[in-house]
């Protein structure tokens, strides 16, 4: 099973790859994704390590001066009408080397440094000419890195807490979670927007998988908003509807502290090293006093504008989990929510949202189908806090799933059935990992 399924990941990474960059996948996103970019490395650096760093370092050639890290890093070789909202639409300023229009003005969950570490660690496997090559690739990125999490902890600590807030769905990662059903409602739906917008992610999929309209008259209004004060996050929440704490992104966000602490410690830098772990535990401490609910003793998101927390239970909130310096206690609440009736690890990895919620749909994108990438954070959690029998049942859950369904992008969370887009890059760059790699993060405990 395993060489079969191995080949056919390299193969999807193979279709995928344009000669610059990866597409997630080449009909429904054909352009480069900034958290793709980062699972996609960790996985492309077991077959062709040059790729996986050309990946990341095309992605960082179109950083802002801010330090943001665009979500999606447009490829002026596709037409405007292959995506929406393309460059047209977001229509960013020339910055950097990068001409007008080359990206998105938004973020995505901060996965880089995981996936430089992961790639440097593996890099070297394959000899000295790539350790060389891994090495310099490395020193080209920490900078890089350290100014993302500074804009995020900086420019995006909206709520004042020192957690990154996400000011569009898109910037989670997790589109339409049901995790921001209530702070979304305040966000003006104006459907007239989609006569002017057309989209174009129902021609190439089933409508019954993606996004509502409502949905995408919120995203696009939003958007409109952001652009319409130049990108810029001064006095952000005084203006824009929707400033939301994600427990997932803030538990990534602080995992990639701790692995810029591993790559400053690589590069000799001692006292930066300290720092990183430093901001790591803050981080943490803060995702703990604001994102917890000791009722539902699970984390959920934090509607910066109201302090509400979403009262929904998302895979997102099992994401803490990669944090090492989380407290037995909480550890304990994960790993019951994990168990449970609502996401239930057995035969199949976890689904994104409660199976037991009265609008847990078994088909919509991020409200109920299963994602390999937030299964593989999962897992790399299970990892720290010692649980490796949970962690290879996931691992293996994980292969089992791909193997018998394909490379697609998600999946049916009671039939393992493929959704969505066929032959995805993460998919297949994560099974390749999860075939290759049973190793441990260097800060796990001992199980
Ligand atoms: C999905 O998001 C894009 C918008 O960014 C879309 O719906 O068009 C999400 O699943 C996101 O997590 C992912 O990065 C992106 C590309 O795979 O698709």
């Amino acid at each position: 099973m395993s060489a079969e399924l191995w080949n056919s990941a390299v193969r999807v990474l193979e279709t995928n790859w344009t000669g610059d960059h990866m597409v997630p996948s080449r009909k429904l996103y054909p352009h480069q994704w900034s958290w793709d970019a980062a699972f996609i490395a960790i996985g492309l650096v077991y077959v062709n390590p040059t790729r996986a760093w050309r990946d990341l370092r095309s992605l960082f050639e179109a950083q802002w001066p801010d330090g943001r890290v665009p979500h999606i890093v447009f490829d002026p070789a596709t037409a405007e009408a292959d995506y929406f909202p393309g460059p047209g639409f977001w229509d960013v300023p020339a910055y950097g080397d990068r001409p007008a229009r080359g990206s998105t003005g938004i973020v995505q969950p901060p996965m880089h440094a995981i996936a430089a570490w992961e790639v440097y660690r593996h890099a070297a496997a394959h000899g000295a000419a790539c350790g060389q090559q891994a090495r310099t690739e490395l020193e080209w990125l920490y900078p890089r890195l350290v100014a993302q999490q500074r804009y995020l902890t900086t420019s995006r600590n909206l709520g004042g807490a020192g957690l990154a807030s996400v000011v569009h769905p898109w910037e989670s990662g997790l589109d339409n979670s049901p995790a921001w059903d209530e702070a979304m409602a305040n966000v003006p739906a104006d459907l007239g927007l989609l006569t002017t917008y057309r989209r174009r992610d129902l021609a190439v999929s089933d409508a019954a998988h993606r996004p509502t309209d409502v949905d995408y008259s919120r995203y696009v209004g939003l958007v409109l908003t952001y652009r319409a004060g130049g990108y810029s996050d001064d006095g952000l929440l005084e203006r824009h509807a929707f400033a939301v704490e994600c427990p997932s992104f803030n538990s990534i966000l602080a995992s990639a502290e701790l692995a810029l602490a591993q790559i400053a410690g690589e590069l000799g830098l001692a006292a930066e090293a300290r720092a990183h772990r430093d901001r790591a535990q803050a981080i943490t401490t803060a995702i703990v006093q604001r994102l917890w609910n000791p009722q539902t003793r699970t984390f959920h998101a934090l509607d910066v504008h109201t302090g509400k927390l979403s009262p929904a239970r998302c895979v997102s909130g099992l994401m803490p989990l990669m944090l090492p310096d989380l407290t037995a206690g909480h550890v304990e609440a994960i790993m019951a929510e994990a168990r449970s009736d609502r996401f239930g690890i057995g035969e199949l990895p976890v689904p994104s949202y409660d199976r037991t919620a009265p609008d847990f749909d078994t088909q919509r994108y991020w409200r109920g189908p299963l994602w390999v990438n937030v299964n593989w954070l999962l897992r790399r959690g299970l990892l720290v806090h010692g649980f490796r029998d949970e962690a290879e049942d996931l691992r293996t859950a994980m292969v089992r799933l791909v193997h018998h369904n394909g490379h697609f992008e998600y999946f049916h969370p009671v039939t393992g059935e493929g959704l969505g887009a066929p032959t995805f890059s993460w998919t297949a760059a994560l099974s390749l990992d999860l075939l290759a790699d049973r190793s441990v993060p260097a800060y796990a405990r001992a199980g």
